[in-house]
C-alpha cells in the first residue's frame, strides 16, 4: 500500500464516521412530534415591537421590552442603515425598506447607533 493508498483509507473511514454522524442526527426520532411548529420557538408568548427608523431618526424604542420579545426594525428611508449596539451585541445592515427581527436574549440598557450615520442614536431597554 502506497502512502496516498493509506491516507486515502484513513479519509474514507472518516468520512464514513461523518456521513453515519449525519444520518443519525437525522433520524426522524430526533424531530419533534410536532414538527408542524418552526424549530426555533426561542420567544412564544412574547411581544413584537417594531421600531421604525425614518428621514435619518430612529423611531421610539418600547418602554417596557423583556427578554423573550422580539424588536422588528423598518427602514422606510432611501438609504442604507445600520442598528448597531455600542457594546457590540448586535449590528443590523437594513437596505432600504428593509426590516430585520431581532429576537431579545438579554436584558440591560443598550445604546445603538447607525453605523453610516453616527448622529443616528437610540437606547433600547430591556427588562430581565
Ligand atoms: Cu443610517
Amino acid at each position: 500500500m502506497t502512502k496516498t493508498n493509506r491516507i486515502d483509507a484513513r479519509l474514507k473511514t472518516r468520512l464514513t464516521v461523518m456521513a453515519v454522524a449525519t444520518l443519525l442526527a437525522a433520524t426522524p426520532a430526533a424531530i419533534p412530534a410536532t414538527a408542524a411548529a418552526p424549530a426555533v420557538p426561542a420567544h412564544v408568548g412574547g411581544h413584537e415591537y417594531t421600531v421604525v427608523i425614518d428621514d435619518m431618526d430612529f423611531g421610539q424604542t418600547p418602554d417596557n421590552a423583556k427578554v423573550g420579545d422580539t424588536i422588528v426594525w423598518v427602514n422606510r428611508d432611501s438609504v442604507m442603515h445600520s442598528v448597531t449596539a455600542r457594546d457590540h451585541s448586535f449590528d443590523i445592515r437594513l437596505g432600504p425598506g428593509q426590516s430585520a427581527k431581532m429576537p431579545l436574549s438579554s436584558s440591560g440598557r443598550i445604546a445603538f447607533f447607525c453605523l453610516f450615520h453616527p448622529s443616528m442614536r437610540g437606547v433600547l431597554n430591556v427588562a430581565p
